[in-house]
């Protein structure tokens, strides 16, 4: 087959494979619900793919008795407000659409989400993100939009299915289909007619914008995305500038304080991840000290109790110390956890595990919500623009 010689495009993406609305706002959700004992855990699915008021209607129908959108708003606010404040940008997306951009083509980023939630997004990312998000009712705006572009310049990029089949059915563009979650992704895997569907109609789909090929698309591309065995040890930094765009954080008004025994977690291997995490003793103390923590990440100090010295690699005895960490508090959703840990990642090698000793944590602040992930290779290269992000911060507070 003959490839064009690349040349500009016109690349038309959908906001949610840019921005993980439904992670963040479910998260909120979460939160909130949890503080009259109720458990959202399992509806995921039923905000995923729709607007903020849809999602929350639907979501609401599913677990209480006639509340409404318009109720509970007020209430939610501030959880969203925290959570959409600090919204951070896919891993990967910044670096790729800054490539599109670099190489030429033009993008144009489309949404059915309000108004109030893309300027969340753009007020928190204006450094890069400066871009006009078009607001699609139906598709029919979008292909108006296409009417100012050559056809056969345009590439469309959605997570919605029926979407995408609408639009190659009836325009002359190229078509990528990119499920926006892990749940999605499932379903579609097993709907051997619907991805027979797709393949005689030429629309292409793909697990994540990572494993996009652009070169076969005629777009200029020189995006290296980073090789994940990279991150599996304990001093890797972001091989990317992702976390460059990821400084939007929260300070606590207050620091919250956190002493607990270091308890053994679910054995999934925090350290195989490159990240061990001493997982606090879930008293009941303690869960009442976070209820109106909104789940996700956060950063501060921890330091060792006199009574549970523990040594460093170098051999040096580490209590009385205020050690940087960064924290999981939260489902841990790609795990799809039953109970909420809180999990604290210290920011130094240490010569042995230190279960059963006491650790004292001060939580500063919050850097975003907790997330799922399609792939495992993103969660990991998350958590460490994380842990570069608190290593910013600390190390600022400390001069
Ligand atoms: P678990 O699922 O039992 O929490 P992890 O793989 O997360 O297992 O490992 C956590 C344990 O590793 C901690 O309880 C602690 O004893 C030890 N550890 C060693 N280095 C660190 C570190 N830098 N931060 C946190 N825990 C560490
Ligand atoms: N787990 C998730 O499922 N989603 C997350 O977004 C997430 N973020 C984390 C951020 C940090 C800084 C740390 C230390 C952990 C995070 N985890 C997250 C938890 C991680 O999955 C957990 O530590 C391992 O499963 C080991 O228990
Ligand atoms: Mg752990």
């Amino acid at each position: 087959m003959h490839l064009s010689e690349p040349r500009p495009k016109t690349i038309y993406i959908n906001i949610d494979l840019l921005f993980d609305f439904y992670s963040v706002l479910f998260s909120a959700y979460r939160t909130y619900f949890a503080k009259s004992a109720i458990s959202i855990s399992e509806f995921k699915h039923l905000i995923e793919g729709r607007n903020l008021r849809n999602g929350l209607n639907c979501l609401l129908q599913e677990v209480t008795q006639g509340f409404t959108y318009e109720q509970v708003k007020e209430e939610l606010k501030p959880f969203i407000d925290i959570s959409l404040k600090t919204i951070k940008p896919n891993v990967g997306a910044y670096t790729l659409v800054q490539n599109l951009v670099n190489n030429g083509s033009t993008v144009k980023i489309f949404t059915n989400f309000e108004d109030e939630v893309i300027k969340y997004v753009e007020d928190a990312h204006k450094d890069w993100f400066n871009f006009e998000v078009l607001k699609i009712e139906s598709l029919t705006d979008i292909k108006e939009d296409f009417d100012d572009e050559r056809r056969d310049s345009i590439i469309y990029v959605d997570s919605a299915i029926e979407s995408c089949i609408n639009i190659k059915k009836e325009e002359d563009v190229d078509v990528i289909f990119i499920p926006h979650s892990k749940k999605l992704l499932e379903s579609f895997n097993k709907d051997e007619a619907t991805k027979k569907n797709l393949e005689n109609l030429k629309v292409i789909a793909k697990e994540s914008i990572q494993e996009v090929d652009w070169d076969r698309l005629g777009v200029l591309n020189n995006i290296k995305w980073p090789d994940t065995s990279y991150y599996l040890k304990l001093d890797a930094k972001p091989t990317n500038e992702e976390y460059q765009v990821w400084k939007n954080i929260s300070k606590l008004d207050q620091p919250i304080e956190l002493t607990s025994k270091i308890v053994h977690g679910f054995g999934r291997g925090g350290k195989k991840l490159g990240i061990p995490t001493a997982n606090l003793d879930m008293t009941h103390e303690i869960e009442e000290k976070l209820v109106d923590l909104v789940n996700g990440v956060y950063y501060g100090w921890a330091e060792f109790m006199l009574a549970s010295p523990t040594k460093n690699k170098n051999g040096e005895l580490t209590y009385n110390t205020r050690l940087p960490m960064v924290m999981s508090i939260g489902f841990n959703p790609y795990f799809n956890n039953k109970y909420k840990t809180a999990e604290a990642h210290i920011m130094q090698s240490f010569e042995h595990d230190f279960y059963n000793t006491t650790l004292k944590v001060e939580v500063l602040g919050f850097i975003r919500n907790e997330a799922d992930f399609i792939k495992f290779s993103n969660l990991i290269e998350a958590i460490h623009n994380d842990v570069q992000v608190a290593k910013d911060i600390l190390g600022a507070e400390q001069q």
